[in-house]
């Protein structure tokens, strides 16, 4: 049997619930720390693990680039490679080849571009894209897409849509099917309700273990966002997962899960933890700022993770100020530690039947600061 998913607990248009993978169980709303080129940059796999995390993401684009996927495939996959056993979703190259490639070429059978490291010449269509993450071992494969730029006009966003739809079928075909794993249709249509829906239709006639909602947080809004999640997510079958591709604050979760979205990743905790950039039970701070200076207070004192109950923020500030990599390290532990502890109080919420007011009152603990 390919992966499935199970409904635990609803709560208006949220669910909560449990996907049952190759490589175990995932409860679910989950957040997925980003693993771009086969690490969850500054973190070890423990580290990640520690934080409860039990799906990341990895990126077809960046790994048939370097080390090459017959290369991972001959380490055994991402998930020996890495030292994640755990379930592994990748995503499947055209998003990152329109983001970050030169010399892009779309065409009906695929795309062409040139690597963003040092030029050399490759090509990916919808077969490729899953061969490649079938030698990466992936738990879940994405089918390769187009990402309609936003604005775009109706016009163009129906041609766009089309064609993903088209590549959504052949990667379907050129999918092996194994027992725990598993492929997800992305929905477009950017923000026109008919193609949605009709980006629905097409892929809920082909048939995937899992939808995900492409498109969004490309511009768009956070308000607009939510107007398509609120006509495509309840088109969606109930009985299959529902994945947000690339989004996103604290806030767009909670009103994403409120919407009925189940899975999400996003570079933003890891990237912030770079920037000094904290997310917090009392609001995002940045670490650099000259009021942390003398900080003696943990960073969260609603946190368990090692910076937040072994350091004062005094001593966060002065590694950033330092440059020194520890600083990195330990607010990227602490974010991911803060996206995942956010899930879990989603989950719990949803199981209580008080999703609505679990929301309200986070979205208070914000507002009200931190002094
Ligand atoms: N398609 C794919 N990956 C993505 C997106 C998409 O539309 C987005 C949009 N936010 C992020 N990552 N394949
Ligand atoms: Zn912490």
């Amino acid at each position: 049997m390919s992966l499935s998913w199970t409904a635990t607990a609803t709560d208006g248009a949220a669910r909560a619930g449990v996907l049952q993978t190759a490589h175990g169980a995932v409860e679910t709303p989950v957040f997925m720390p980003v693993g771009t080129a086969g690490t969850v940059k500054a973190m070890t796999a423990d580290a990640v693990r520690s934080t409860g995390a039990r799906l990341i993401l990895g990126n077809t684009y960046h790994l048939m680039l370097r080390p090459g996927a017959e290369r991972v495939a001959a380490l055994g996959g991402l998930h020996r490679m890495m030292d994640w056993p755990a379930p592994i979703l990748t995503d499947s190259g055209g998003f990152q080849v329109m983001s970050l490639a030169g010399l892009r070429k779309l065409d009906a059978d695929g795309v062409t571009f040139r690597s963003h490291i040092d030029g050399t010449p490759y090509r990916l269509t919808p077969e490729s894209s899953v061969d490649i993450q079938h030698k990466l071992d992936a738990t879940i494969t994405m089918v390769l897409d187009e990402c309609t730029p936003h604005p775009a006009t109706e016009e163009e966003a129906r041609r766009s849509m089309e064609m993903s739809m088209r590549w959504a079928a052949r990667s379907r075909t050129a999918f092996v099917p194994r027992p725990g794993y598993g492929l997800f249709g992305i929905v477009q249509g950017s923000v026109y309700r008919d193609l949605r829906l009709a980006s629905v239709a097409a892929l809920t006639a082909i048939g995937f273990e899992g939808y995900a909602v492409g498109g969004l947080a490309v511009g768009e809004g956070q308000e607009t966002m939510f107007e398509v999640l609120d006509y495509t997510a309840p088109a969606l079958p109930a009985d299959r997962p529902r994945y947000l591709m690339g989004v996103g604050t604290p806030d767009d979760l909670l009103g994403a899960v409120a919407r009925g979205i189940d899975m999400f990743d996003c570079v933003m905790p890891t990237r912030a933890g770079r920037t000094a950039r904290a997310f917090t039970s009392r609001g995002v701070f940045n670490l650099r700022n000259a009021r942390f200076a003398d900080d003696p207070r943990p960073l969260d004192p609603d946190c368990g993770c090692p910076l937040c109950t072994r350091h004062a923020r005094a001593y966060l500030h002065h590694l950033f100020r330092c440059e020194e990599m520890l600083g990195p390290m330990l607010l990227t532990w602490h974010n991911i530690q803060y996206y995942q502890d956010l899930m879990r109080g989603m989950r719990k919420a949803i199981l209580a039947g008080g999703l609505a007011a679990h929301a309200q009152a986070v979205r208070a603990r914000w507002a009200a600061g931190d002094d």
